[in-house]
């Protein structure tokens, strides 16, 4: 008996496997609705609860179309954007936030032909921080030893939940192009497509990081992401190591499934922290009286929940 319930796991674990000719998110899931949504599976991490919070999540990753003067996405309508943060002073000036946000694909089983492939808009022009004390704009250049990033993006992969590996610092693509060079000729934002070999990590499976960091950039785009030649879906061993927090609205209440979390602190979009409670990491917690309204769950684990009740 035992032996026939082992091998009835071992198909259900091969069975998980999808083999696919790629993967492709182009984030066009969006009902148009959600101030900030990320398509099934893929996470975020954030810079702090002060940027959480901030403008309905603007100044972390999330998925919009587009707006003001943003470049047109590559694909589709939509794609995920991470504003520049900044706040009002008590002069009503606009004071720039460091950022560090992090966008994370889901877990995508690669193979010795696998290449991942995306879109990334922004202007090479503000990867530098072109502040006054840095540039001397008499002579259109940076001033002595004042060249530096402000806002770039990294892209990582890491390979069975391990470290994450750089790929690619967008800054060093441009780190030899000259002050009058970027700002007559790459001032704009616009979408450059990106394609990394994966072959290394063939047999294994990835996630793929795109990594906001720094301070007086720009704000930048993601857009048809791809792994081509991968499987979808995961090995059930290692899905079951992600296995994440969630919660739901019923009867008016939260319901919050901690799945491992200790404790989850409950935001009002429009009010902060609204309360914290510690949880025993298994048994479903029912959360009451709270008003109607967007709410945003912020887990120990750094998994973010958003609930209209
Ligand atoms: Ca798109
Ligand atoms: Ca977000």
């Amino acid at each position: 008996m035992k032996k026939l319930l082992l091998s009835a796991l071992a198909l259900l674990s091969s069975a998980s496997m999808v083999a696919q000719d790629k993967v492709f998110e182009g984030f066009e899931g969006w009902d148009y609705v959600m101030a900030d949504w990320l398509p099934d599976g893929w996470t975020e991490q954030n810079t702090d609860e002060n940027i959480f919070m901030l403008e309905e999540g603007a100044f972390t990753w999330h998925v919009s179309n587009r707006e003001g003067t943003l470049p047109y996405p590559p694909e589709g309508s939509c794609y995920a954007v991470v504003y520049y943060a900044y706040e009002k002073d008590e002069n009503d000036a606009k004071v720039d936030l460091p950022q560090d946000e992090w966008m994370i694909s889901p877990v995508i089983a690669v193979s010795e032909n696998s290449t991942l492939s995306f879109y990334a808009g922004y202007s090479p022009f503000f990867l530098f921080d072109v502040n006054n004390e840095n540039v001397d704009w008499g002579k259109m250049d940076f001033k002595e030893g004042k060249r530096k990033p402000s806002t770039t993006l990294k892209i990582y992969v890491r390979s069975n939940g391990g470290e994450w590996v750089m790929l690619k610092d967008m800054y060093d693509e441009w780190v030899e192009t000259s002050f009058a060079d970027l700002f007559n000729n790459y001032f704009d934002s616009k979408f450059r497509k990106y394609s990394f070999d994966l072959s290394e990590y063939a047999g294994t499976e990835v996630e793929v990081a795109f990594r906001f960091v720094g301070m007086y950039g720009n704000t930048m785009e993601i857009d048809a992401f791809q792994i081509t030649d991968a499987a979808v879906g995961v090995d059930r061993a290692f899905a079951d190591k992600r296995v994440r927090p969630t919660a739901y609205a019923q009867g008016g209440n939260i319901v919050v499934e901690p799945r491992g979390a200790k404790s989850v602190d409950i935001y009002a979009a429009n009010a902060g922290l609204v309360a914290s409670k510690t949880l025993d990491g298994v048994n479903c917690t029912c959360i009451d009286g709270l008003a109607s309204g967007l709410y945003l769950l912020r887990f120990n684990d750094g998994t973010i929940v958003k609930i209209m009740k």
